[in-house]
């Protein structure tokens, strides 16, 4: 089940059930006006099941703009939780090798904050790249949404944009490297009731396209991330409360050649299947 935010005519955002069809039910009529509505109940699914779709209004998703599915959440983002990401990173700095070969097999997992929901950029806007960086990569990623409970709800895709040069220069400079105007994007929509067993099974598949033509391709298996889902989202929530919940990133398997750097209007596109497609063009900011 996908539940998305939207726009429809009159420029009011609402909630919406994504049919197969690729239609959108407007669920505003059944009272749900909030994504929280759906996440922060005690049984989503069961929620959405109960309400009669037939009299909803209906949209093709052709015809209404997407917003991303994301209200109050904070975003975190765990990283090197694949061995891919790892080796990408012990090569891109001397300096700071020794930290990221610990934390892939320490117990505690790299966590960092990532982006407030109102700074989260939807499918079909642009994502950032910073002006005083020279190597700039998409970072796609699993995204969990989790309640104010601690539970996993339901998954989206999410694209953690980050700046190699800057982190690979000291990394005490990975918030600026991760943290800056249109650095995350997540979309299209939140699928509900997603076992993990069933996402290990996914695979991550992304393009990035120039002028027309594809310049990277990558994919990888959800099954190679080294930790469960619900380790992070444990970890994530020890000694700390999320009143509106929060969604996590899972870490990146995906990592372009070492002399390749994203470029203004770039096309960077993220797909896992059983969810959709999370395409943004790219800026510099
Ligand atoms: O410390 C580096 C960030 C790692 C990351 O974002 C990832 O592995 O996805
Ligand atoms: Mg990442």
């Amino acid at each position: 089940m996908k539940v998305c935010r939207f726009l429809a005519g009159d420029n009011a955002v609402r909630v919406g059930w994504v049919d197969e069809d690729e239609t959108i039910a407007d669920l505003t009529p059944a009272g749900i006006s909030t994504l929280s509505n759906v996440l922060e109940s005690p049984d989503p699914i069961g929620l959405l099941k109960a309400i009669d779709r037939k009299p909803l209004p209906r949209h093709r998703l052709a015809d209404v703009v997407l917003r991303a599915p994301i209200e109050r959440q904070e975003v975190w983002a765990a990283g090197v939780t694949y061995l891919r990401s790892k080796t990408a990173r012990m090569e891109e700095s001397d300096f700071s090798a020794t930290a990221y070969d610990r934390v892939y097999d320490a117990d505690r997992p790299e966590i960092f904050f990532k982006a407030l929901a109102e700074k989260v950029v939807p499918t079909g806007e642009a994502v950032g790249i910073r002006r005083d960086a020279r190597w700039s990569v998409p970072e796609p990623e699993l995204a969990l949404v989790i309640s104010s409970k601690g539970t996993i709800v339901g998954c989206t895709i999410g694209n953690d944009m980050s700046s190699r040069d800057i982190e690979g220069e000291n990394l005490l400079y990975l918030p600026q490297a991760k943290v800056y105007d249109r650095s995350c994007a997540l979309g299209p929509w939140i699928n509900l009731g997603v076992t993990e067993a069933d996402a290990r099974d996914w695979t991550v598949r992304s393009t990035i396209v120039r002028g027309g033509a594809a310049v990277f391709s990558g994919e990888t298996r959800l099954g190679n991330i080294k930790r469960r889902f619900d380790e992070l989202a444990a970890y994530l929530c020890r000694s700390q409360s999320f009143p509106y919940g929060a969604v996590l990133l899972t870490g990146t398997g995906i990592v372009p050649p070492d002399d390749f750097t994203l470029h203004e209007h770039d096309v960077v596109q993220i797909e896992i299947a059983p969810i959709g497609v999370l395409r943004n063009s790219v800026v510099t900011v």
